[in-house]
């Protein structure tokens, strides 16, 4: 892509409504426009990294055994109703009256739909265990809004649901989804913590948060430090092997959100208590049959008697998880993307353009890097050097190509790594090979 012809609204001035980083750079580097409060357009270079983000949940999901598909945003209040939850939900829920007046809302988590598909599809307990799961828009009609998309009112997010035929089914699949989630974060370069929660408004009697520490994080956090150096299950880790072992290494060590701390513990962990805040940006619950029971999911057992599926659900925070990784990862001139999710892994930088032979070798460069299947942008503007180097740290690719009249003289480019601030000089082929490497 070029610079000239991408639409990138960048801002030069700090716009006043951005309390954290990852709000203030998402918008100074044009990833995102707000459109009402909690409510936002993704800009191309912010789309670009919520795909990036997207993928890695796709793949370490079907890796762990998931199935993929898609719900819709607007529910029929019936089943909601049969649920039990359409009062219980109160003003979080966006309710809607169609033409026949009907009632409808805007979901805010998929545990009814996905229930009524499996209770209407599924009747033999040879069809389980069954983890079926979507990425799609949800509303909740938050009452304090804020840190741009972090807490938004309309988000994306990853619903995975379990289907099994009894308990000990039901935790392997809880399992999957544990270690499951340990990979995705740490993909996207983070380090999320899974800590005892409170089950809320999904309710339930086992529950894991997943939480990225972080100074502006909204929750108060605590664990035992050892936590922080647990390895992450590697990819070939065998989702058909028993995963208990995994997860008790993780769940053996003192870790818990503000609801579920206990200052026992706390007493008792001494130097060894870490106190943060943290982002959320994964809960999984297990939950049973509060929502098959009450919506009458069953399927024939061995012996042909009616068996109530258990369940439990799994959400990631997709679009907030754009602003976790910001936040876990910029300086003061802006984003730092870890390779895996930036939204081109290079930028190249024309430092003089018009100039024959800088614009010869750039658009060398460029034709080059595209061919070999890397992501690229080229800085193909007439502007200041200054300029162009600010931009290209904003928005914050990992890699930056430097091409201009003194170093091509002597046939050289500068490669800047943006997290390390590093500088090298190379001839073309060297700089190309390294960058393709
Ligand atoms: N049905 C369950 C799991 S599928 C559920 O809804 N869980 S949740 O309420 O915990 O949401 C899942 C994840 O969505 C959270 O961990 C968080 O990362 C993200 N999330 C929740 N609310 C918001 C919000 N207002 N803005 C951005 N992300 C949110």
């Amino acid at each position: 892509m070029r610079l000239s012809e991408f639409f990138l609204p960048t801002l030069k001035e700090n716009p006043k409504e951005a309390q954290i980083a990852s709000h203030l750079y998402m918008l100074r580097a044009g990833m995102i426009r707000q459109s009402s409060a909690g409510i936002y357009s993704w800009l191309p270079l912010g789309f670009k990294a919520l795909k990036k983000i997207e993928q890695i949940v796709r793949e370490e999901q079907d890796r762990a055994g998931c199935q993929e598909l898609l719900m819709p945003t607007i529910q029929p209040a019936e089943i909601w109703q049969e649920s039990g939850r359409y009062d219980d939900y109160g003003k979080e829920m966006l309710r809607i009256t169609d033409r026949h007046d009907r009632k409808m809302l805007f979901g805010p988590t998929n545990e009814e739909i996905i229930t009524e598909i499996v209770r209407n599809t599924i009747h033999s307990y040879k069809d389980l265990p069954k983890i079926l799961y979507h990425q799609q828009w949800k509303f909740r009609d938050e009452v304090r809004p804020r840190f741009g998309i972090m807490r938004g009112r309309e988000f994306l997010m990853k619903d995975s649901y379990s289907f099994d035929l009894d308990q000990a089914g039901a935790r392997v699949s809880y399992n999957k989804m544990f270690v499951a989630y340990l990979r995705t974060f740490a993909r996207m370069g983070l380090k999320a913590i899974p800590m005892q929660a409170d089950s809320g408004a999904i309710g339930g009697d086992m529950s894991h948060e997943f939480m990225v520490l972080a100074d502006t994080g909204e929750s108060e956090v605590y664990c035992h430090k050892g936590i922080l150096e647990i390895e992450i299950p590697a990819d070939d880790v065998d989702y058909a092997a028993d995963l208990q072992l995994i997860v008790d290494k993780w769940t053996s060590l003192y870790a818990a959100t503000d609801e579920k701390a206990d200052e026992a513990q706390h007493h008792e962990l001494g130097d060894d208590l870490v106190t943060a805040r943290g982002i959320e940006v994964g809960h999984i619950f297990y939950f049973g049959d509060k929502y098959s029971k009450a919506m009458g999911a069953t399927v024939a057992g061995p012996d042909g008697k009616d068996v109530v599926i258990e369940m439990g659900s799994y959400g990631i925070g997709v679009s907030r998880l754009v602003g976790a990784v910001i936040e876990a990862s910029h300086d003061d001139d802006g984003i730092i993307w870890p390779e895996a999710v930036a939204p081109f892994k290079i930028g190249i930088i024309n430092l003089r353009a018009g100039d024959k032979a800088c614009d010869a070798a750039c658009e060398d460069a460029y034709a080059k890097l595209l061919e070999s299947g890397v992501e690229v942008l080229y800085d193909d503007r007439d502007e200041r050097g200054g300029a162009k180097f600010a931009n290209m740290d904003l928005i914050g690719l990992p890699w930056q190509l430097l091409i201009g009249p003194r170093g091509l003289k002597d046939g050289k480019v500068e490669v800047k790594n943006r997290a390390s601030g590093e500088k090298e000089e190379l001839s073309i082929e060297a700089a190309l090979s390294k960058l393709t490497g």
